[in-house]
């Protein structure tokens, strides 16, 4: 059982864009914005819609940077979360009934906020990499059992 979404990391500046989860998973944690790819559009389109309704932003420039699959023990179904950095874009970003953006510098990215995977794949994105990730939690989701991270230059 696979799900697949996307996951944009929006820069300006030497400053990144990330929200606060208000409702469904996640809540509470600060992350990148995505979701769900829906029947009948690609990875990239979804990428654009989920960045238009969770924090307002036209994307025009965006490449993929990563694919990390996520799984919690005990429970069959596998998240495969396309990452996109997100370099060129329009509009301001807006709270929506899903998240409330923040622009963090780099140096104070929230990191004890985030999905502890986050620490293990954002620095090298921050450094230009490319990568593959495969991340087991436990049941609740609260600690990294197993992962690995690959650099690669081909992405599923
Ligand atoms: P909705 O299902 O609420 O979108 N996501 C994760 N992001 C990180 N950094 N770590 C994880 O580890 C994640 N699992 C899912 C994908 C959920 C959003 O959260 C991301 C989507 O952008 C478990 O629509």
């Amino acid at each position: 059982m696979k799900k697949v979404l996307t996951l944009a990391i929006i820069e300006q500046n030497g400053r990144l864009l990330l929200g606060l989860k208000k409702r469904g998973f996640g809540t509470d944690k600060w992350n990148g914005f995505g979701g769900k790819v829906t029947p009948g559009e690609t990875i990239e389109e979804a990428n654009r819609r989920e960045c238009r309704e969770e924090c307002g932003l036209e994307i025009q420039g965006a490449s993929k940077v990563g694919v990390c699959e996520f799984e919690f023990r005990g429970n069959p179904e596998i998240m495969e979360v396309h990452i996109f950095r997100v370099h060129e874009w329009s509009g301001m970003p807006l709270e929506s009934e899903e998240m409330r953006p923040r622009w963090f510098g780099i140096e104070e990215i929230p990191f004890a906020e985030m999905w502890p995977d986050d620490a293990h794949w954002l620095p090298p994105l921050l450094a230009g990499k490319t990568f593959t990730g495969k991340f087991l939690y436990d049941e609740n989701g609260t600690e990294i059992i197993e992962y690995e991270i690959a650099e690669t230059d081909v992405l599923p």
